[in-house]
């Protein structure tokens, strides 16, 4: 049995061991699969487990129903992606204020999703005093990508049953369906029904969510369509037009699409140093675009990782920013996976890729 090695850290100055459980194997058909590598091997949060893989879960056998499409957000998509298309017309003649201003809250937005939606509420990775979760809840409303609750609930159900029916974007159903299209068709049954099955009580519990989730609708279009618009028109004369399609709708869409291009692309293309049995992939040019997002091999290998990377600064704003809250004392209990499981998990089912910085 492998003994995957685990240090929790605080300050990096505490440390637990913790050890796998038993491995495990899947009947099928007859034929004794390994699934292990795709199991919780270990527990580095113990109020938290809804986000590890569970291969028992299979999909049912027989043909998908038929798809169910919402033409209203087929329409509004769309448009918006139009309304893009021309503020890159109009990117050329647009103040430079303006530019610094919609990159602003580019970024701002995009952490509300990577280091709040996503490493904070989804996954538990590290805890976040109130000052910043107030920030956080604000830039995540900036970014538009559905309340804290509903955001981490199909985050939960896409790593507890990932590329099954009863992941929302499962990428098995091609990058156009895990990208954009699952947003613009009812959800598989499957999603509705095991998700029904995530422990969420901790986002119930969390007032400043619930909160977020009750004034969603006047929340998001004042912080994501209303202020990024009225700023660059009202503070430095800039024209409405260039206001609305380049501050508003490009930068939208632009961090629409970046968080998007990790369930497609980042399930796609790119090497699997860390588990070669899964679709997640380590991929670059994600990271990128997404704020240090892109190491998505790693990240399903160890979802309890708050830097959702083997590495720390590498090409990872987010975790850069995480550090720096908790420098300041806002952020705290940062999980960090250790060397040594890693390089376990590397040797035992890695694609052979790997290469240690
Ligand atoms: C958007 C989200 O863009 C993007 C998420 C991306 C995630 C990426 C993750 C990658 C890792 C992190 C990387 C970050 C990188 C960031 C980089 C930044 C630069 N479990 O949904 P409904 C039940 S949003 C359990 O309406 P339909 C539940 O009872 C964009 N239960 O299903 C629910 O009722 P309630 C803007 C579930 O009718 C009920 O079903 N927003 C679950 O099939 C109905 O739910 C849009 O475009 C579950 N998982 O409709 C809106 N799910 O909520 C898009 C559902 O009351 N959404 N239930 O409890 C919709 O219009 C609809 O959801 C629908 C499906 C049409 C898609
Ligand atoms: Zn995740
Ligand atoms: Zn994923």
């Amino acid at each position: 049995m492998p003994a995957h090695v685990l240090q929790v850290s605080g300050s990096y100055t505490t440390t637990t061991t913790i050890t796998a459980p038993p491995a495990r194997g899947l009947q099928n058909g007859g034929e004794t699969v390994d699934k292990t590598s795709l199991c919780a091997e270990e527990d580095i949060r113990p109020e938290m487990k809804d986000d590890i893989y569970d291969p028992s879960y299979q999909d049912a056998e027989g043909p998908r129903p038929k798809q169910a499409y919402v033409w209203r957000n087929i329409i509004l998509m769309a448009l918006l992606h139009l309304g893009a298309l021309y503020g890159i017309i109009l990117l050329p003649s647009a103040k430079f204020y303006t530019l610094l201003w919609a990159l602003l809250y580019y970024v701002i937005s995009a952490l509300g999703i990577t280091a709040g939606a996503h490493r904070l509420w989804s996954h538990r990775t590290y805890k976040a005093r109130l000052p910043l979760r107030f920030f956080l809840i604000v830039a995540n409303t900036m970014a538009f990508q559905n309340d804290v609750y509903e955001w981490a609930r199909d985050h939960r159900a896409h790593h507890k049953f990932t590329e099954t029916d009863a992941d929302p974007h499962n990428s098995r159903r091609g990058f156009f369906f895990s990208h954009v299209g699952w947003l613009l068709v009812r959800k598989h049954p499957a999603v509705k029904e095991k998700g029904g099955s995530l422990n969420l009580s901790d986002l119930k519990a969390e007032k400043l969510v619930m909160f977020q989730r009750r004034y969603y609708k006047p929340a998001v279009l004042l912080m994501c369509f209303i202020l990024p618009t009225l700023v660059p028109w009202y503070f430095w004369g800039e024209t409405f037009l260039h206001s609305l399609y380049v501050a508003t709708f490009l930068r939208y869409t632009l961090v629409l699409n970046a968080t998007w291009l990790v369930n497609s692309a980042a399930h796609l293309y790119g090497y699997r140093p860390y588990d070669k049995n899964i679709e997640s992939r380590e991929n670059i040019l994600v990271s990128l675009g997404a704020v240090g997002e892109g190491f998505h091999n790693y990240h399903h290998a160890f979802p309890y990782d708050y830097s959702t990377s083997e590495y720390h600064w590498h090409i990872n704003f987010t975790t850069f920013f995480i550090d720096c809250m908790a420098a300041l004392g806002l952020a705290y209990d940062r999980k960090k996976v250790s060397k040594a499981a890693i390089l376990a998990r590397v040797k035992r089912t890695g694609d052979g890729s790997y290469k240690s910085a």
